[in-house]
């Protein structure tokens, strides 16, 4: 059903001007709707949430409504202390009172609270933009941190469970179009041999989870650089949007990406691996400012397992972006044919630096946990 039709649907005021297409999401279509009353215009987010990735976008909902209005009575409460006015999207009710419009193709709208006048990029080259996207994420995490996990779905089973994404490789890799892409060019080759090498390490926060050394929070799930809001007159981070994956998890899948992300200065789409490498500059920035909210909430050993989340999750994406190559490209939208191998490319050339950087990066990270 197109947008249009769907944009008027939910509780906001005025008559429909316009909607366009904004951000650059790999999973749902988002749109930017405005519409004018007689003294005042109107704007919010559009989205069609994707049912191949969300199989439960009812839930998806749920845990969305009950995590901001939990995270929104936390940032009031702590509003006169903060140095800064902690924003976070709001759902906005259907017309019929629903936390979203089903149409008639089966497909979930949602409408969210617009954040304006900030602005979100897709790199990072300045360590205050990397101290704010950490500062973001930690005020994020320590916000929901005693909402009780019980209370919200598992909306994605296997999330950032690398293993389980190691199992949907070696399936993909089994299928007849994994075979022919992987013959077809010698870089899936290399990769291949790439992700061989680091089966092993593959485990090693499922692991620390099963040992019960490691427990779940609820967490943001994605909180890559083009989720963190900057306010556009101060610079300073104000939210953190895209809270589809807010869920019971490890708070590590969260620090992970957020540095794989926040750190690489070229970015995911590249296709240049000599750009390619873990900044040590925007790291450091990047921690001091995630550190700042979140030291009162880690454990010893949470802290003990933040570098290998690192070097996991940016594994683990690369891993998804290959197996989705091989799969034929079913899962993240792509605009062009290799776009899934060269996404993966990136992120293990990443990998690689930050393997390269292990010592320096450690004792920034045991500096700043002190
Ligand atoms: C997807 O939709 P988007 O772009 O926010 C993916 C993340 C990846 C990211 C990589 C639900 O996020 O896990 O890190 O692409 N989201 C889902 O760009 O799989
Ligand atoms: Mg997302």
């Amino acid at each position: 059903m197109i947008a249009e039709t769907i944009a008027t649907q939910f509780d906001v005021p005025g008559r429909l001007v316009t909607l366009r297409p904004i951000g650059a999401g790999n999973v749902n279509d988002t749109y930017l709707v405005i519409l004018r009353t007689t003294f005042s215009e109107e704007q919010y987010i559009l989205q069609r949430i994707n049912r191949t990735v969300f199989k439960d976008p009812a839930a998806v909902m749920s845990n969305m409504k009950v995590v901001t209005d939990h995270a929104h009575r936390r940032i009031a409460s702590e509003a006169d202390s903060a140095d800064r006015i902690w924003q976070l999207p709001r759902v906005i009710s259907a017309k019929d009172g629903g936390d979203f419009v089903l149409d008639g193709e089966g497909e979930y709208w949602r409408a969210l609270s617009m954040i304006a006048s900030t602005i979100s990029y897709e790199k990072v080259s300045e360590p205050e933009h990397a101290a704010e996207a950490g500062l973001v994420l930690g005020h994020f995490q320590r916000i929901i941190s005693d909402f009780p996990i019980e209370q919200l779905a598992d909306t994605l089973p296997g999330f950032h469970i690398t293993p389980a994404y190691l199992l949907s490789y070696d399936e993909a890799l089994e299928t007849e179009t994994g075979q022919a892409r992987l013959a077809a060019l010698s870089e899936a080759r290399r990769l291949s041999q790439f992700v061989e090498a680091r089966r092993e390490f593959a485990s090693v926060l499922e692991d620390a989870r099963e040992a019960g050394e490691l427990r779940e929070r609820p967490i943001h799930g994605d909180p890559k650089i083009t989720n963190v809001m900057i306010d556009k007159f101060t610079g300073k981070g104000t939210c953190i949007v895209d809270l589809d994956t807010v869920k019971p998890g490890l708070i590590h899948y969260d620090i992970g990406d957020a540095v794989r992300s926040g750190c690489n200065p070229a970015g995911e789409e590249t296709t240049d691996l000599s750009e390619v490498f873990l900044d040590l500059g925007l790291f450091e920035a990047l921690v001091r400012g995630y550190l700042t909210e979140a030291k009162g909430f880690l454990t010893e050993k949470d802290k003990h397992y933040l570098f290998d989340s690192i070097r996991l999750i940016t594994f683990e994406l690369g891993l998804r972006f290959f197996a989705d190559y091989l799969a034929g490209d079913v899962y993240f939208k792509t605009n062009y044919d290799v776009q899934n191998l060269n996404r993966a490319r990136v992120q293990f050339a990443l990998c690689e630096s930050i393997e390269a950087r292990e010592g320096k990066m450690r004792r920034i990270l045991d500096r700043y946990c002190q």
